[in-house]
């Protein structure tokens, strides 16, 4: 075969296997079995120094111009297979700018804060001020401020959290009350909201760090009345017009005298049910008029001030209010259990 045979058909050969490259790859192959070094067409322009001056200048034309046709077509090629990588990966890696944004996840209130939030709007609409103390207390403003005798068992180191001597973590919300008469003069109507700590073994109605709201109204002439109805007016707004309220005879060191609040069961309107073991009434809060003796620690007079006081588990109604049955729910930080609120 003459050179310029070889020349046509390594230009057929070269044009079928160009376009038959299917990465950049193959491509190269394809280029380097041409017109590289040791390339096909680079040994037959080798060749050319062998034949007759006739043939050398027929052939020689001929092998330029394939060798000329094989760069163009390995840059077509090229510039094809890399135009096909980019629209793929368009394709694939596309972005639609017109999808709505990721919205991040925002935190809500807690429903015993949201409980606790209402209990206190309640208080406000009725003329009390919320006040807030620390949780940290002096034991004299958390017990004896209180009335509680020196050998109260709830002032032994297995009821509460001793730090330090003279401190204890604050097992109700009364002395920031405490804190309140000792720094301003009658009239007192305040409402205290916050956090408290018993050394109790947690179970189905109690966990060790819960939740209080205290209200306290001291003046010149404050009645028992003024107690039932304060408080009778409170359950009525917070548990709903139907509500019917009673007052049992109870004991508490720092009121005298006290009484529990009941309301008439949620759940069955006071027919009995499950909830309220079929009494037909459910424990609120418990509430009494001040101890004279409290009125002596803070160096208000007892014999012309006269005062009602009230204190409610806030846990305790957030459970009622949810229909929860269990109070450690809602300090397992469960989001599947809290989001349901
Ligand atoms: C309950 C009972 C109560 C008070 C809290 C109080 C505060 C002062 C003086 C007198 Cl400074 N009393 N607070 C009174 C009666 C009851 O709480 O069972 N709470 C969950």
């Amino acid at each position: 075969m003459d050179l310029c045979d070889e020349a046509t058909s390594a230009r057929r050969a070269a044009t079928s296997e160009i376009a038959a490259a299917k990465t950049l790859d193959e491509l190269e192959a394809a280029r380097v079995k041409y017109l590289g070094r040791k390339g096909l067409l680079t040994l037959l322009l080798r060749n050319l120094g062998k034949v007759g001056p006739e043939e050398r200048k027929e052939a020689g034309r001929l092998l330029n111009e394939v060798k000329q046709e094989i760069l163009s077509l390995v840059a077509g090629r090229e510039d094809s297979l890399k135009q096909a990588a980019y629209s793929s990966s368009l394709a694939s890696e596309s972005l639609d700018v017109t999808l709505p944004g990721r919205r991040g996840a925002i935190g809500r209130v807690h429903p015993t804060l949201a409980v606790m939030d209402e209990l206190v709007d309640i208080f406000v609409g009725m003329g009390f001020t919320p006040v807030e103390g620390p949780e940290i207390e002096t034991e004299y403003n958390n017990f004896d401020a209180l009335n509680f005798p020196a050998g109260h068992p709830s002032r032994d180191e297995h009821d509460s959290f001793y730090v330090g001597e003279g401190y204890v973590l604050r097992t109700h919300t009364s002395p920031a009350q405490i804190r309140v008469m000792q720094a301003q003069q009658p009239p007192v109507r305040v409402v205290v909201p916050g956090r408290c700590h018993r050394r109790d073994t947690p179970d189905a109605s109690h966990v060790v760090s819960f939740h209080q709201i205290e209200g306290l109204f001291v003046d010149y002439d404050v009645s028992m009345a003024d107690l039932k109805g304060t408080l009778a007016a409170f359950a009525r707004e917070f548990f709903g017009p139907e509500t019917r309220v009673r007052f049992r005879p109870h004991y508490f060191p720092f009121t005298e005298p006290s009484a529990e609040l009941d309301i008439s069961c949620l759940v069955c309107g006071g027919k009995g049910c499950r909830v309220c073991k079929n009494s037909g009434w459910l424990e609120v809060l418990g509430c009494g008029m001040v101890h004279p003796n409290v009125f002596d620690h803070v160096g208000y007079d007892r014999a012309s001030l006269t005062g009602f006081a009230f204190g409610m588990g806030v846990d305790r109604v957030a459970m009622l209010r949810y229909g929860i049955n269990d109070m450690r729910l809602l300090y397992d930080n469960d989001l599947r259990f809290l989001d349901q609120f």
